[in-house]
């Protein structure tokens, strides 16, 4: 049984959908240190959230890189939609003649051996939102002619950031 440290719901439905193991959320709303690097906020996160609960967890810091504001709002991509909402970061994207982007994942395990991190990333562009499903910025992200909000949960994992990154984990735990 793997523990996904995570207060997103749709991260938790999707590590459920995609890892070979069963997947047991926990809330534990852990202090994000601030940091360019996702693979660096992801490590700290799993740090403390393994201080705090005492067992081995895994934890996911994710973002989307849009290519014409140069990667923002990437690691803050939480704050920004919280304040800004993503229907306003599409109509921003859609004045730059560049529509592309990346959403980026990295998952970060730790146990007593310390933390290992395995990324994911995938590539679109920035739409009108589209689509019901999926969670965050799903409905603006398209990838070969479908959002991300209209695909299901094993859709989106066969090519999503977030899939990759959890396919790079499983197969280090079956190796293991
Ligand atoms: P945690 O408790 O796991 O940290 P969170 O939602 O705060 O949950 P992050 O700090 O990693 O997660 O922030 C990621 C932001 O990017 C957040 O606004 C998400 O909605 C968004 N995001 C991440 N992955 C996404 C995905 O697959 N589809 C759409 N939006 C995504």
């Amino acid at each position: 049984m793997l523990r996904f440290v995570t207060s997103n719901a749709g991260k938790a439905r999707e590590a459920a959908q995609y890892l070979p193991e069963e997947v047991e959320r926990i809330e534990y709303d852990y202090p994000e240190i601030q940091s360019d690097s996702l693979a660096e906020i992801a490590a700290a996160g799993a740090r403390d959230a393994y201080r705090e609960i005492s067992e081995p967890v895994f934890v996911d810091d994710s973002g989307l890189f849009i290519d014409a504001f140069d990667g923002f709002p990437g690691p803050y991509s939480s704050y920004v939609d919280e304040k800004l909402g993503i229907e306003r970061v599409q109509a921003l994207a859609a004045r730059e003649e560049n529509d592309r982007a990346r959403f980026r994942s990295v998952v970060a395990y730790v146990d007593s051996g310390g933390v290992e991190t395995f990324e994911g990333a995938v590539r679109g562009r920035i739409v009108p939102p589209r689509g019901s499903g999926g969670f965050g910025y799903d409905p603006i992200f398209e990838h070969r002619g479908q959002t991300f909000a209209e695909m299901d949960v094993e859709e989106k994992n066969a090519v999503s950031h977030r899939g990759r990154a959890l396919a790079a984990f499983g197969d280090w735990l079956a190796e293991r």
